[in-house]
C-alpha cells in the first residue's frame, strides 16, 4: 500500500516516529494509503531547515523566484490527468470537477503569484520637510500554511505560492483527510528545482501537527483555512504570541433570487451554486432565498433540476455528484437533515444516503438534499453544514431579503441575481459579507480580495492582498 511521505528539507521523508494513519477512499470507504503521523518532533525538523534556507531565499531575485513556481504551474498542468485523478479518488469529488476546477486553479495559482511579484512595488511618500519616506516590503521568514480538505491542492496553492513569491520559506500542513495531492505536489516541487528547505510539507493530525505549526515560536505568520472553531482555537494560541494571522472560515451564504432575474441563466447557475463538490465549498449558496411571486415556480423548476443530478462513481465523465470527504462528516450533514425535519422543515428531494453498493461502492454518498417551510432562525438556516443541503425561504421585500441573508454568524459571500442595476448595487453595499456575486458564482479574479467578515475570517487573500500579508512593510525615512 502506498506509504505519503513528508517533504522536508528537499527530501521525502518518513514521519521520525515512524507511525501512520489511513487513508480512505471516500467512493469505497477503504483505506488506500498510509500517511504520517507526524508530530512536533516533524515540525521541528521543518522549521529548521526553513530557517535555514530562509536567508537565500529571501535574496533570490524575484525572477529567478519567479521562474520556480511558473515552472510549478507548468508541471502541475502537464501531470493534470494523474493530479485530478488523485484528487478525485483521495476526496470523492467528481473527476470531471477536479480536472476542469481543482487542479487547472492549482496551477493558475502558482502562475499568478509567479508573475503577481514582479509586479509587487513599494510606496514613497515625500515630505515638504525635505524627507522621503519609501516603504520596504520585506519577507517575514517561516510561514506557516495550514490548508483544509474539501478543494484540496487548489488552496494549499492559494497559500503557499504567495507565501513562496514573496520571499518566505514555508511549512505547510495539508489536510489529514486529502494528503495525497500535497504529496504529489512535493515531488512536482523538487523537480522544479525548488532549492531544499524552501518548502516543506508535515503530514498529520490537526491537534498534533497543526498545534505545533501554531506554536512554534519561531512560525510568526500562519493563515489557515478551515473550520470556524479550528480558527478560533488557533487566533487563541497565536495572538498572544502577536504572529501574523489570516483566516479563512466557513460561511452559510445566501443567494438572493430576485423576480426580474435572467430566470434560465439563475436556475442553470443556481444548481451549480448549492451543489457543486457535494456542497464542499465554503462558497457553495446554502441558503436560497426567492422573491415570492416566483417562488413555486423556482421550486418545481429547482427540484425538477436537482433530481436530474447523476450521484455516482467519481471516475465516470457523466457523475454529477461523488462522495462525501468522510463517513464522519457523511454523518454530520445526515444528522442536519434530521435536525432540519425536527424544525419543521420539508424535505422536498433528497435526504438520505445513496446506496451504491451494486457498484461495488460502498462509501459516503447522499442525495442532493432540497429542504422547505423553516425560520431564518432555527439551526438549519443558522449553522454551517457544508454538504449537498440548501433550504429555500420566500421573501417579499428587498430589505427582508437582506435582512434575512445578513441574519447569521457568518459573513463570507453572496450570491444576488437581478437584471435591475440600481437594486444589485443597492443589495450588495448592505450585504454584510466580503463577496458579492451578481448573476454569477465563484466566478474569480485572483487580483480581488478574497475572504469573510464576522465568524467566516479575519484579513484578505488574493492578489496583492496576499502579497502584503506575507511581506512586513519598514518605512525608511531620509531627510536631505
Ligand atoms: O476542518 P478543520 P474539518 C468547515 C466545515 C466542516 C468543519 C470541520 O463546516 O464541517 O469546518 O471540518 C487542521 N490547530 N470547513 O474538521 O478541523 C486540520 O488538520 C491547527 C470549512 O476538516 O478546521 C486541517 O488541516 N490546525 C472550510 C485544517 O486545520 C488544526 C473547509 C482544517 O480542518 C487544528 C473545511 C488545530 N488545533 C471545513 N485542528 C472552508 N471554510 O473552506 C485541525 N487543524
Amino acid at each position: 500500500m502506498e506509504k505519503i511521505q513528508n517533504y522536508i528539507d528537499g527530501a521525502l521523508v518518513n514521519p521520525i516516529s515512524n507511525q501512520y494513519l489511513d487513508n480512505y477512499e471516500p467512493s469505497t470507504a477503504e483505506v488506500y494509503s498510509h500517511i504520517p503521523d507526524s508530530d512536533k518532533k516533524d515540525v521541528d525538523a521543518a522549521v529548521k531547515a526553513a530557517k535555514q534556507a530562509f536567508p537565500a531565499w529571501s535574496k533570490t531575485t524575484k525572477d529567478k523566484r519567479s521562474a520556480i513556481l511558473y515552472r510549478i504551474s507548468e508541471l502541475i498542468e502537464e501531470n493534470l490527468e494523474e493530479l485530478a485523478a488523485a484528487e478525485s479518488k483521495d476526496n470523492g469529488k467528481p473527476v470531471s470537477l477536479a480536472t476542469k476546477v481543482d487542479i487547472p486553479r492549482a496551477a493558475h495559482n502558482f502562475r499568478f503569484f509567479a508573475t503577481a511579484i514582479l509586479h509587487f512595488a513599494s510606496e514613497s511618500h515625500q515630505m515638504e520637510e525635505g524627507a522621503i519616506n519609501y516603504t520596504l516590503k520585506q519577507a517575514i521568514g517561516v510561514a506557516g500554511c495550514i490548508s483544509p480538505w474539501n478543494l484540496p491542492l487548489y488552496l494549499f496553492s492559494w497559500k503557499i505560492a504567495p507565501a513562496l513569491a514573496a520571499g518566505n520559506c514555508v511549512v505547510a500542513k495539508p489536510s489529514e483527510i486529502t494528503p495525497m495531492s500535497a504529496f504529489l505536489l512535493s515531488k512536482l516541487c523538487i523537480e522544479a528545482g525548488l532549492p531544499k528547505g524552501v518548502l516543506n510539507i508535515v503530514h498529520g493530525l490537526g491537534h498534533k501537527v497543526g498545534a505545533a505549526i501554531t506554536e512554534h515560536d519561531e512560525i510568526p505568520v500562519i493563515s489557515f483555512t478551515g473550520g470556524t472553531a479550528t480558527g478560533a482555537q488557533i487566533a487563541k494560541t497565536a495572538a498572544p504570541m502577536f504572529k501574523k494571522l489570516s483566516l479563512e472560515l466557513g460561511g452559510k451564504n445566501p443567494t438572493l433570487i430576485f423576480d426580474d432575474c435572467n430566470y434560465d441563466k439563475m436556475l442553470r447557475t443556481v444548481v451549480h451554486s448549492s451543489f457543486a463538490n457535494q456542497g464542499q465549498i465554503c462558497l457553495c449558496g446554502s441558503r436560497l432565498l426567492i422573491h415570492s411571486s416566483i417562488y413555486e415556480r423556482f421550486k418545481s423548476d429547482f427540484v425538477r433540476e436537482v433530481k436530474k443530478l447523476k450521484v455516482g462513481n467519481p471516475k465516470n465523465a457523466d457523475t454529477n455528484q461523488g462522495a462525501l470527504v468522510s463517513k464522519a462528516h457523511m454523518e454530520k450533514v445526515l444528522s442536519h437533515i434530521e435536525i432540519a425535519k425536527e424544525e419543521g422543515g420539508k424535505v422536498l428531494c433528497g435526504g438520505y444516503q445513496v446506496d451504491l453498493a451494486h457498484e461495488g461502492l460502498n462509501g459516503w454518498f447522499i442525495e442532493p438534499t432540497v429542504i422547505e417551510g423553516l425560520n431564518m432562525d432555527c439551526r438549519t438556516n443558522q449553522e454551517e453544514i457544508f454538504g449537498p443541503v440548501v433550504t429555500m425561504m420566500p421573501f417579499d421585500t428587498d430589505e427582508e431579503a437582506i435582512t434575512y441573508s445578513n441574519s447569521t454568524k457568518y459573513g463570507l459571500a453572496a450570491s444576488v441575481w437581478t437584471e435591475n442595476i440600481s437594486r444589485a448595487n443597492q443589495v450588495a453595499e448592505q450585504l454584510h459579507m466580503g463577496i458579492v456575486w451578481t448573476n454569477c458564482w465563484l466566478l474569480r479574479d485572483l487580483r480581488t480580495p478574497f475572504g469573510g467578515v464576522k465568524q467566516s475570517g479575519v484579513g484578505r487573500e488574493g492578489g496583492f492582498e496576499a502579497l502584503r500579508f506575507f511581506t512586513e512593510p519598514k518605512n525608511v525615512c531620509i531627510k536631505y
